[in-house]
């Protein structure tokens, strides 16, 4: 399997996020990239590329213009503030919630920040915008080569995007690579994509950007988000709207799920996009489902992670992988790579 690194990850590198009432240091590092790329190489499971540049043409069928030129801008912003913010991250602090307006976009900065977010545990640094870019055109890359006929490919990149909505940022994501190689895929020709989402997380973001089509399939496993971030998304009566009326499936499961229970979620999840009829899958590959994630609560071990490789290639169709969450840092490279070899 090809994989596609984005070298540029690393000018992402957020120092703080707020968590119960402090800032603590960030859980979503640079280093959780190099562990897979490490694990990578070491098992000599395919080669890896750079991403070509395709600029932003299906990145802007995903995301809004005025998001898009906030987040090109955000840090440029914040050091014409005030000099001395280059030595500081940017976190929202203020959000237009019901009853506020959101078509107008105000001057002030951390007001924009608010109305583009939706958690305060998103840094947003000077290399985010770089480093989100490089993310997507690893996930148009990776895309293009499965409709070049490659049976899989692997975007390795971070920060995460499954958050990410089509306009606005949260929980570590900016870009929503995953949608985004959906959205690339559909372009190249596939009547329909599906994105299966296997990160601890709901992907909240791709199933807003999806919710009313039914040319993408929309299917997640993850904790409940009764008790689960990102809270306000991702519970099983979410179905899908208008034309994407039953295109949409959440498999919520309690804090402290097995790997049999698990697995059940993922084959029901698996026959839905069968039955949708999907051409090609995205998959984001979140691998904080494991039993060491110290922000999670699912009870998956290393080995399990061949065995959900081996389910994935069971549905034949060709498959994008997208690196999402997982934050047992010393063994996110072990277990990711256990997927993709469990998948070859
Ligand atoms: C991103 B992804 C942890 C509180 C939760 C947000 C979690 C975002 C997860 N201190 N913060 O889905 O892995
Ligand atoms: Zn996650």
């Amino acid at each position: 399997m090809i994989t596609v690194y984005n070298h540029q990850h690393v000018l992402h590198q957020g120092k703080v996020e707020m968590f119960r009432g402090q800032l603590v240091p960030c859980f979503e590092v640079p280093a959780r990239a190099d562990f897979v790329l490490a694990e990578l190489q070491r098992r000599g499971l395919g080669a890896v590329q750079a991403p070509v540049d395709s600029g932003l043409d299906v990145v802007q069928r995903i995301h809004s213009p005025r998001y898009l030129d906030f987040l090109a801008g955000a840090w440029a912003e914040w050091v014409a503030l005030d000099p001395a913010n280059a030595a500081r991250d940017v976190l929202p602090s203020v959000w237009p919630v019901r009853s506020f307006r959101s078509d107008v976009l105000p001057a002030n900065f951390a007001a924009r920040m608010g109305l583009f977010s939706y958690d305060a545990g998103t840094p947003l640094t000077a290399g985010t915008w770089a480093a989100a870019y490089g993310g997507a055109q690893c996930a148009l890359t990776a895309a293009g080569l499965v409709s070049g006929g490659e049976r899989s490919a692997f975007a390795l990149t971070r920060p995460p995007g499954h958050h990410a909505g089509a306009d606005f940022f949260g929980g570590y994501c900016f870009l929503n690579n995953a949608a985004i190689a959906a959205q690339a895929l559909r372009d190249a020709g596939a009547a329909r994509v599906a994105v299966l989402d296997i990160d601890y997380h709901h992907g909240n973001g791709t199933q807003a950007i999806f919710y009313d089509r039914a040319d993408v399939f929309f299917a997640s496993i993850h904790g409940d988000p009764h008790t689960e971030y990102p809270f306000y998304l991702g519970y099983a009566d979410e179905t899908g709207s208008g034309a994407g009326q039953g295109h949409n499936l959440n498999l919520p499961l309690p804090r402290g799920t097995d790997f049999a229970r698990w697995r059940a979620a993922l084959g029901q999840a698996l026959q839905a996009i069968a039955r949708s009829g999907a051409e090609a899958l995205v998959v984001s590959l979140g691998l904080d489902t494991f039993e060491g994630d110290p922000i999670s609560g699912f009870h998956l071990r290393s080995a399990d992670y061949l065995q959900v490789g081996a389910d994935l290639a069971a549905a034949g169709l060709p498959t994008v992988f997208v690196f999402e969450g997982g934050y047992a840092v010393a063994e996110v490279g072990l277990n990711a790579v256990n997927v993709l070899e469990g998948f070859a």
